[in-house]
């Protein structure tokens, strides 16, 4: 008899290391993919919403739509795919679990720091169509994988708006300000590709480097609208002068608007301070939608099918 892979197997520091191991791609953007499984952890656990406990990093819908054609997630199927191999050597760890370790590891490989992170999350499947009727009580809704809700796309922030959306999108989650000027700060990495967001450039002309220099160069350069020569792209910010960084609208509102100003002045004078901010924010970030005792649960549930548990 065959038994399938269990989460109880899994040694999660073995695959933490195997993580490590896949960053540097020398043909991938700047040479690492650790930014863009950071990207994929943020909006794996960034759909939550603390009002009906939907959305969140447990259950990986992201595999199936309608979250996986969000626009905003364009690109994150390439994130996914990198991960494959470790998932196939790991079988025991559910999506969920490896794409939220990816991203604490990719922080810490980075130079960022340590990002509390604990296993437990589960996959939850596409809905059978013989499961009973949806509960709308959040308890019962949570605690089973396959009746948990599946949310419609536009939950993750749009680039293209303002610092009233940035408040509207992050306290849905649960986060303050502060909160959201930490996060943010994960734009010292990684850059925009104009066939995934539309998006072009860099943040920082270390892109592989986890540090404070976002707030840095969002303070200290002179930012213009880029005037697209060739084609209309999307409203973002140029560094003026010969150097070519760019910003994101909700980048600029960080500097523009007064409370989110001053934490933008703190971490780029503190960078023990912002690092301290942002692994205690991302830690919790990856925790949103996260039912510990699932797995039991999910034993119980009266419709569950008989298939092996990915
Ligand atoms: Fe971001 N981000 N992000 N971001 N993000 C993009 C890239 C990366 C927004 C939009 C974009 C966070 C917050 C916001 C990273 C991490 C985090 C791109 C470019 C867009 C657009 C995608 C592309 O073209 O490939 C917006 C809007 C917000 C916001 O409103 C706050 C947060 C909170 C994080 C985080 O990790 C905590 C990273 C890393 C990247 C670089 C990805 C890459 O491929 O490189």
């Amino acid at each position: 008899m065959t038994s399938s892979p269990s989460s109880d197997t899994v040694n999660y520091a073995l695959v933490a290391q195997d993580i490590r191991a896949i960053l540097p791609r020398p043909s991938y953007d700047n040479g690492n993919i650790g930014p863009i499984l950071i990207r994929l952890a943020w909006h794996s656990a960034g759909t939550y919403s603390k009002l009906d406990g939907t959305g969140g990093s447990n259950g990986a819908t992201m595999r199936f739509e309608p979250e996986s054609s969000d626009a905003a997630n364009a690109g994150l199927d390439v994130a996914r795919g990198f991960l494959e191999p470790i998932k196939l050597k790991h079988p025991g760890i559910s999506y969920a679990d490896l794409w939220t370790l990816a991203g604490a590891v990719s922080v810490e490989a980075l130079g960022g720091p340590r990002i509390p992170w604990k296993h437990g999350r589960t996959d939850s499947m596409p809905m059978p169509e013989h499961h009973p009727p949806i509960s709308t009580s959040t308890n019962s809704t949570q605690k089973c994988p396959f009746t948990r809700p599946v949310p419609a796309n536009g939950r993750l922030p749009d680039a293209a708006l303002d610092a009233t959306h940035l408040r509207v999108i992050f306290y849905r989650m649960g986060f303050s300000d502060r909160d959201i000027v930490a996060l943010s700060g994960a734009h010292s990495l990684g850059m925009c590709h104009t066939d995934r967001s539309g998006y072009d450039g860099v943040w920082t002309h270390y892109p592989n480097e986890f540090s404070n220099r976002f707030y840095q160069v969002l303070l200290d350069l002179k930012w213009k609208k880029r005037d697209w020569d060739d084609w209309t792209g999307p409203e973002q910010y140029m560094e003026e002068g010969p150097e070519q960084l760019m910003m994101l609208p909700t980048d600029m509102a960080l500097l523009w608007d007064p409370h989110f100003k001053k934490y933008v002045q703190v971490y780029a004078r503190d960078q023990d301070l912002f690092f301290a901010d942002f692994a205690d924010a991302f830690g919790r970030l990856l925790e949103l939608g996260v039912v510990r005792d699932g797995r039991e649960v999910a034993a119980s549930c009266p419709a569950r099918p008989k298939v092996v548990f990915v």
